[in-house]
């Protein structure tokens, strides 16, 4: 059970990395921030914050001289829009648990995870978008998730959902007018007005999910397969590309068969590379097995390079997996090319010969540089990856996007039909309802706790 702590309370974390720092920074928030810290400090100083300005470092001693600075921050103005105080001192893991303990035999408790965050968005500094931005902008493993968590930090989720929202209560609000003069023969509602505003936020809610799905990936990494038949050099390519020996290479086929992972980070794009068990007809049970898990693989990669080897001339266990492989973002890459060429290409499917397949070399490298370009050509030109400025939504926002959505096409539908006016705004209050959950306005504490339980603890 995660501990958060109620109205009132003061609570405290180590906001640095666990371990050995150069500096060690704690965390207070709450009414009797300022309180108890003052009354740790070696040097005698006023237990009142009266005289001590906003935003400034006090110099001081605790716990026997060990020089810590003091910030100050009162609130409103402050992260979690209460007291807070920042203790820094030397990043060592035991002075800081001795003040931690200390703090705490003086009532301050220990924050749960995203607990500051949680103030905040409680407090009304934040919107649900910015507090998920915190937590994504922490878990940012490349430039453009960065980029992304900085741009929702900056409400533009938020203002999106908004625009709407004002249109939707205001078309609901005259359908619910209209309901209660609906005995009368007047016309209260325009009902190309209506059906106007009701296709613009289905139009951008529906835009909206198709720009999330695109590019979701691009939070954790462009998930992308290394594909071919056995022996054409996967295992190679992978280590060349990460720069280690994370796959076992051998001259027999068949050497590979769990799928093995690894990480690059390329232009500011993070890239979780997956080779894989070569692709052919096999009676061993394990390597078949491999050969599954290479078109499990491949159906949630964001990318595959479909590998040839250029010293053999195709087989059909080249052409049956590049007929089998899913068509989405798909690049023909041929290995080996230090050797003599005895590839033809006529016989494969025509999405590889319709284009130029990549040349590369995985013994001596040659062509890298030209295979991560064109990597990165195909990503921009389907918006996965940096290249994007579309918005990450991550899953709770997707759900509430996909239920808006249909209440919308239901709104829409009753709109156009002539139905009762109550269907109307039956279905306005439901989208209504889910695009506030985006932003946090309707939410349950077991669903807060749920989102901040991912934070980690001093945020
Ligand atoms: N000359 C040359 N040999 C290569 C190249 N890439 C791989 N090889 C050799 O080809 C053989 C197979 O390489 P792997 O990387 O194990 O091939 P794989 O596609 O992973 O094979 P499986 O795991 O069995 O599907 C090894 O003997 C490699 O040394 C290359 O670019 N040039
Ligand atoms: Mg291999």
């Amino acid at each position: 059970m995660i501990g958060y702590h109620g109205e009132g309370t003061t609570i405290l974390a180590v906001a640095s990395p666990p371990g050995r720092a150069p500096r060690g920074v704690l965390r207070v928030s709450g009414p009797d921030a300022w309180e108890v810290v003052a009354s740790l400090l070696d040097n005698p100083v006023q237990p009142s914050p009266r005289g001590y300005v906003s935003r400034n470092m006090y110099l001081g001693s605790i716990q026997n001289e060990a020089p810590v600075q003091i910030a100050w921050m009162p609130g409103p103005r402050s992260y979690t829009r209460e007291d807070v105080v920042e203790i820094h001192t030397y990043g060592s893991p035991v002075l800081l648990s001795l003040i931690s303990d200390a703090l705490q035999t003086r009532g301050v408790y220990l924050a749960g995870p995203g607990e500051f965050t949680r103030r905040a968005f409680l407090n009304g500094r934040i919107d649900l978008t910015q507090a998920e931005a915190v937590l994504s902008l922490i878990h940012a493993q490349d430039e453009s998730a960065h980029r992304q968590a900085h741009e929702h930090l900056r409400g533009a989720l938020h203002e999106r959902i908004l625009k709407h929202k004002e249109g939707l209560i205001h078309v609901c609000a005259f359908a619910e007018a209209a309901i209660d003069f609906s005995d009368q023969d007047i016309e209260v509602i325009d009902h190309d007005w209506v059906t106007a505003e009701i296709r613009s936020a289905h139009e951008d809610v529906t835009n909206l999910l198709h720009e999330s799905r695109e590019t979701a990936p691009a939070k954790e990494g462009v998930r992308t397969l290394i594909a071919g038949r056995p022996n054409v050099g996967k295992s190679s390519l992978l280590n060349r590309l990460i720069g280690r020996d994370a796959a076992i290479v051998s001259s027999i086929a068949g050497t590979t068969r769990d799928v093995v992972e690894g990480h690059l980070v390329h232009k500011g794009v993070q890239f979780i590379l997956r080779d894989t068990a070569g692709v052919r007809q096999t009676q061993d049970e394990l390597e078949s097995e491999g050969v599954q898990r290479t078109m499990d693989t491949a159906r949630s990669a964001d990318l595959i390079l479909f590998i040839m080897d250029a010293s053999q001339p195709v087989t059909g266990e080249d052409i049956q997996l590049a007929t089998d492989l899913p068509r989405g973002l798909i690049l023909p890459v041929i290995n080996k090319c230090d050797l003599a060429q005895k590839l033809r290409l006529d016989s494969l499917p025509s999405w590889v010969t319709n284009r130029e397949a990549i040349k590369v070399s995985a013994v001596t490298g040659e062509g890298m540089e030209t295979l991560m370009a064109e990597i990165v050509t195909a990503l921009e030109s389907s918006k996965i990856g940096a290249a994007s400025s579309a918005f990450i939504v991550n899953s709770r926002q997707r759900g509430c996007l996909m239920r808006a959505q249909e209440s919308l096409s239901r709104a829409l539908e009753s709109a156009g039909s002539g139905q009762s006016l109550e269907f109307l705004s039956l279905d306005l209050r439901d989208a209504l309802d889910q695009l506030g959950e985006i932003v946090g306005e309707v939410i349950t504490d077991d669903l807060l706790n749920v989102i901040f339980s991912e934070f980690c603890i001093g945020k």
